[in-house]
């Protein structure tokens, strides 16, 4: 897979605007603006930026708690992401959902649950419905490592492998379920291996590198295009913050660990691709730039944007 210029500059606008917007969030949380903490991505937006890169806007995703890139590269902007975390009438769902758990149908992003795993089987759900419809839609399900412990992570992928169904299943390894780390959960931290045991093919990438992600990722949606079934791929990455805002950043993380992971920022190990690659430094300040000044507009509309009319509190709920 080969790209020209203007796609890896857009593929640094993804990475930069997920940094970025994430930022703005800690920000917000810290001025006491923000109605709830951000849990975010930092340190691991390769993964989720460079997996749903390789969709068609008619794709499935079923995001993670920290899949944040992956709604920018699907369509979502800064403003309308923004205007849902703040709860605002004309959020994406009328300021109904969280932060976390966010979903956008129009954009073929499906609602995340706040139930670790538990998004897994709903992803088995809609690559059976693009079979049945005969479609060649491909659905991405994001998991992390500790949702790879629960009993949902296993029935779906083996499930999907049963049924030959395309699907992709992307696991964000960044090593710790909240405090716990991987070593202390499973015996064996390397999820793809997994795969063998589910009879289809998996593979364990370097989360950090956005390209070495698409590449895989891009393989792996191809084979469920094609008919071929579903894949199980591991992104080896690390959350330079912590579970959430409201946990110490550190959170009994060894310091030699941490600074590690910090030498192995997505963003700059793509800058130094970039660079490689021949694409100009004032391409990527232009990207910056735009960025900012996206961000900036978000935050002047999200402001002054009206709240939701309590009378309408129970339109679009089930029961
Ligand atoms: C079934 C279930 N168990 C526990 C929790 C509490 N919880 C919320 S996030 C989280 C960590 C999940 O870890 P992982 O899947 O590795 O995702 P990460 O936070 O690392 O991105 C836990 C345990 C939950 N929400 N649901
Ligand atoms: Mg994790």
């Amino acid at each position: 897979m080969l790209f020209n210029a203007e796609a890896l500059t857009r593929l640094y606008y993804f990475l930069y605007l997920t940094r970025s917007f994430e930022e703005l969030l800690i920000k917000l949380y810290a001025e006491k603006v923000l109605p709830e903490k951000p849990m975010t991505s930092t340190g691991q937006e390769a993964s989720a930026v460079g997996a749903t890169f390789c969709l068609r806007d008619d794709d499935y995703v079923l995001p993670a708690l920290r899949t944040r890139g992956a709604f920018f590269t699907k369509g979502v902007s800064a403003r309308e992401y923004l205007l849902e975390v703040l709860r605002k009438a004309n959020g994406i769902s009328g300021g109904r959902w969280t932060a976390h758990h966010l979903g956008d149908m129009q954009r073929g992003i499906l609602l995340g649950s706040a139930v670790v795993g538990s998004s897994l089987p709903v992803a088995v759900g809609t690559a059976l419905a693009a079979r049945t419809r005969q479609t060649d839609q491909a659905t991405l399900a994001f998991f992390g490592d500790g949702a790879a412990s629960t009993g949902a992570c296993h029935s779906a992928i083996n499930f999907a492998a049963a049924l030959n169904l395309p699907v992709v299943f992307v696991c964000e390894n960044n090593r710790y379920s909240l405090s716990t780390p991987i070593t202390t959960q499973t015996r064996n931290g390397d999820i793809a291996e997994r795969a063998i045991g589910y009879g289809i093919p998996g593979d364990m990438v370097d989360g950090q590198d956005v390209i070495e992600v698409i590449h895989s990722v891009g393989r792996a949606v191809h084979r469920a295009r094609r008919g071929d079934g579903p894949s199980l791929i591991e992104c080896k990455t690390y959350n330079f913050r912590g579970h959430s805002e409201s946990h110490h950043p550190d959170d009994g993380r060894p310091a030699d660990e941490l600074t590690y992971w910090r030498s192995r920022d997505p963003l700059e190990i793509y800058r130094d691709y970039l660079s490689s690659s021949g694409v100009r430094c004032e391409a990527l300040r232009a990207v910056e730039k735009r960025v900012s000044e996206e961000i900036d507009e978000a935050s002047a509309v999200a402001m002054s944007a009206p709240d939701p009319d309590p009378d309408n509190f129970v339109q679009c709920v089930f029961a």
